[in-house]
This record gives C-alpha cells, sequence and structure tokens, in this order.
C-alpha cells in the first residue's frame, strides 16, 4: 500500500497507542488502522458488557466485525471532510475523532453526551471534527448527505463528504434519487455502502435479485465505483483514498460497496445465531476474518508489530474507556423541558 501520509511504519516511533491521535507523519496508516480498529472494539464490548444493565436507555446497534470500514474510510479523510452515518454509527464516530466521553454520555442519555442526552447512540454528533450526525431511519441520511456535498460544491470548496449506508439503505428511493442528484451535479461525495449481508433478519437474497449491483446502479448514473473486501483495513483505506481522490478532484461521487458482517445481533449486545437466520457456519466463517486478527498478523509478519506490541496496542484503551464510563455516570441527566437541543425554537425569516 502507498504511505505517502505516514512516512514511518515502526511500531516504536508510532504516537502512543492510548491516544488516538489522526494519522500524522509520526504514525504508519496500518498502525492506526490497527490501533483504531482495536479501540472500537474496546469501547464496543465494554458497551456489550453494561448494556444488560439497562441504564444504557436506548437501542444500540453495533459494529463489532466491521470496524475496518470506518477505520479505512477514516485514514483517507482530511480533518475538514464531513461524515454523516446510520443508526450503526459508533464506529464511524469514533474513527473520525468524535470525542468518546460525550458519546458514551450521550448512550447513557446525559446532558454531557454529544446531543445533549436526547438522541442516544443512534444520533451521533462531533462538529468539532465534521461528524455531522447519524440517523437511525433506513436511508434519510442519504439525501441529507447529498446536500452536504452540494453545499460543498455551490461554495466552491474541496471538502469531500462521506455517508455511510447499509445494504439495506440502498434500497430505498431516498437513495436513488441522491446518487441522480449526485451525478447530476458532479457532487464531492462517497457513498460507502457497508454490505453485511443482512437488513435486521432478512438476508440479501429474500431482498434483491441476484442480479442488483449497487456499484453497476451508480455506474448507470455515470458514476465511479468500486468494490472490495471490507474486512480488510488496508484494502479499505486503498480503495477509500481513490475514492475520495477522485471526489475531491472534481470528478463526481463515487460508490463504495465494502463487504463485511456484523457479529452481534442486530440490535442490542447479545449474539443471536439461536433465531436461526444465519447459519452457524456462515458466522464462523466470518469470525475467522476478523478485521484485527487479519491485520495484526499482517503487521507481525512484516516484523512492524512484535506479539508483545499487538497485546500493549489491545489493553491500551481501557483506562479512557473507563474514565468515559465514569464521566458518563457521573453526569446529570438534562433538565425535564429541555429540548431546545432536539427542536429549533428558532422561525426562519421572523
Ligand atoms: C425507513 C425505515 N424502515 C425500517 C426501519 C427499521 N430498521 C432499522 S435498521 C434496519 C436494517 C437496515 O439494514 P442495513 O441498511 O443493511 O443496515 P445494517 O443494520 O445491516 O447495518 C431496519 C429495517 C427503519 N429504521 N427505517
Ligand atoms: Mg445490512
Amino acid at each position: 500500500m502507498t504511505r505517502s501520509k505516514y512516512a514511518d511504519e515502526q511500531a516504536g516511533t508510532a504516537a502512543a497507542p492510548g491516544l488516538l491521535a489522526p494519522p500524522s507523519p509520526a504514525d504508519s496508516v496500518s498502525l492506526w488502522l490497527y490501533r483504531t480498529m482495536s479501540r472500537i472494539r474496546a469501547v464496543e464490548e465494554r458497551i456489550a458488557e453494561h448494556y444488560p444493565e439497562q441504564e444504557m436507555r436506548c437501542p444500540v446497534h453495533l459494529s463489532v466485525g466491521q470496524e475496518a470500514i470506518a477505520a479505512g474510510v477514516s485514514a483517507a479523510l482530511e480533518p475538514n471532510d464531513y461524515v454523516v452515518s446510520t443508526h450503526r454509527s459508533h464506529a464511524h464516530y469514533l474513527a473520525k475523532g468524535g470525542d468518546l466521553r460525550r458519546f458514551i454520555a450521550e448512550i447513557y442519555g446525559r446532558s454531557t453526551g454529544c446531543c445533549g442526552g436526547h438522541g442516544g447512540s443512534m444520533h451521533l454528533i462531533d462538529l468539532s471534527v465534521n461528524m455531522l450526525g447519524s440517523t437511525p431511519i433506513v436511508g434519510n441520511i442519504v439525501p441529507i448527505a447529498t446536500g452536504i456535498a452540494f453545499a460543498s460544491w455551490l461554495k466552491n470548496e474541496k471538502d469531500v463528504t462521506v455517508v455511510y449506508l447499509g445494504d439495506g439503505a440502498t434500497e430505498e428511493g431516498a437513495f436513488l434519487e441522491s446518487i441522480n442528484f449526485a451525478a447530476l451535479k458532479s457532487l464531492p461525495i462517497v457513498y460507502v455502502v457497508e454490505n453485511n449481508f443482512f437488513s435486521v433478519y432478512s438476508p440479501l437474497d429474500v431482498r434483491q435479485p441476484a442480479a442488483r449491483d449497487v456499484v453497476g446502479i451508480g455506474k448507470n448514473h455515470g458514476m465511479a465505483g468500486a468494490r472490495g473486501d471490507g474486512n480488510d483495513a488496508e484494502q479499505v483505506y486503498e480503495l477509500a483514498k481513490a475514492a475520495v481522490d477522485h471526489a475531491r478532484s472534481g470528478a463526481g461521487p463515487y460508490v463504495l460497496e465494502l463487504e463485511t458482517y456484523r457479529w452481534r445481533e442486530h440490535c442490542g449486545s447479545a449474539y443471536d445465531n439461536d433465531l436461526g437466520y444465519r447459519s452457524v457456519a456462515e458466522y464462523e466463517a466470518w469470525r475467522g476474518r476478523d478485521p484485527i486478527a487479519t491485520l495484526e498478523r499482517r503487521l507481525l509478519e512484516r516484523g512492524t508489530l512484535d506479539s508483545e506490541q499487538a497485546a500493549q496496542i489491545s489493553n491500551a484503551y481501557a483506562g479512557e474507556i473507563d474514565d468515559a464510563f465514569a464521566f458518563a455516570r457521573s453526569s446529570p441527566f438534562p433538565d425535564e423541558g429541555d429540548f431546545g437541543t432536539v427542536f429549533s425554537t428558532a422561525v426562519p425569516g421572523r
């Protein structure tokens, strides 16, 4: 892979693993990907541990197993680029640099959360890193993202918008309307389709004709696109870099379809293979393609990491996660009646 911005591959000179700094010249892309995925996994596993306590009074959609997409795409972005996402947005928020304390406080419904405690897991916003938000209505973030890219286009700015969406969301009319408009105007946007083969319990083959191809749908609108292994973080990075460069150059929108697999249940923290909507053999095959273990093996083979350093990185995040949970639990709930962050009180033109 190319490492233009991230010259130094050696673990010994990488930034402290407990800190999730954006990619920097002192840090190789591959190590950043490894650390970013490890941190996301650690955060979501901790959420899964505490979720049954029922103190997080919101649905959570975990992306355990899917971390390579958030990491690989974010590594290809500049700080000013915009990201928006779906109900399954924890990894996207964290990989873009979203604040961990405010994220955990949000899912605990506390006033210190990134939406003031009114939004929960499916409404994650951190304007300081241009994570403009996530919404749970399937497909509805796609036209919003297209509008963000339209604003950049109108202002002649070079920022690229990335919108993450699931395979299910590509079936919504809003997706087709959005790519039509984006292609018409040559907007600087990348549609990142996280194809985890399911919409809740429905596999692709009961929802879409076998010949349906989302990259092809983009191509029929004149859009560039590519498909790749969403569990290979380095490959995701390479594909995302090409997509983002394309959009930034003014060549128009891009569809990137990345194949992956969700390990835990659609919504909640449990494993649900007992429900029978997917086979244990299929699940085990994807577990064998764990994006973190895959990259770790490669980094060990290359001598970029040794096993002691790998273990250090895996364990590096416990302290900041403890801190974020303690911060969240000790924060106050929002004041009753304080809906100023939910509904606008301003009436334009008056
Ligand atoms: C318009 C709409 N229809 C149905 C739902 C219920 N719903 C929530 S998530 C989801 C599955 C979406 O699947 P996909 O887009 O593939 O994302 P994934 O959950 O697999 O990440 C559905 C149907 C919803 N939130 N919004
Ligand atoms: Mg899906």
